[in-house]
């Protein structure tokens, strides 16, 4: 299977073709399970993530910062490592990590 993310090569420290078995991809990750939608008071942060080679480590990412409590949107883009995530409050920012290493990446801390 082909990577087509732009310069980034798929021969990082993780190799994503085995990497993405590790996590099971649900249909459930329409974020309608977080229908916290309140367009008010809604948080916001920018996270630094690395280890992203691709739109699955994108998906990895999003999937499990997502499940989180009160996240209501996530944007992973790993040609910047750049995760984008907006909640209804601040999130602690330990549980982001753990939902980072659980998806098999690392946080490196806010951007
Ligand atoms: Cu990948």
């Amino acid at each position: 299977m082909k990577h087509v993310r732009g310069s980034l090569e798929p021969t990082g420290p993780h190799a994503c073709a085995d990497v993405h078995h590790v996590h099971t991809f649900t249909e459930e990750n329409d974020m309608t399970a977080n229908a916290q939608t309140s367009q008010t008071d809604s948080v916001t942060t920018v996270f630094d993530v690395k280890g992203m080679t691709c739109g699955h480590c994108e998906g990895a990412v999003s999937s499990e910062i997502g499940e989180l409590a009160g996240v209501s949107s996530v944007q992973a883009v790993a040609a910047t490592g750049k995760v984008t995530v907006v909640s209804a409050a601040a999130l602690d920012e330990e549980a982001v990590r753990a939902a980072v290493d659980e998806a098999g990446y690392e946080l490196v801390g806010k951007a």
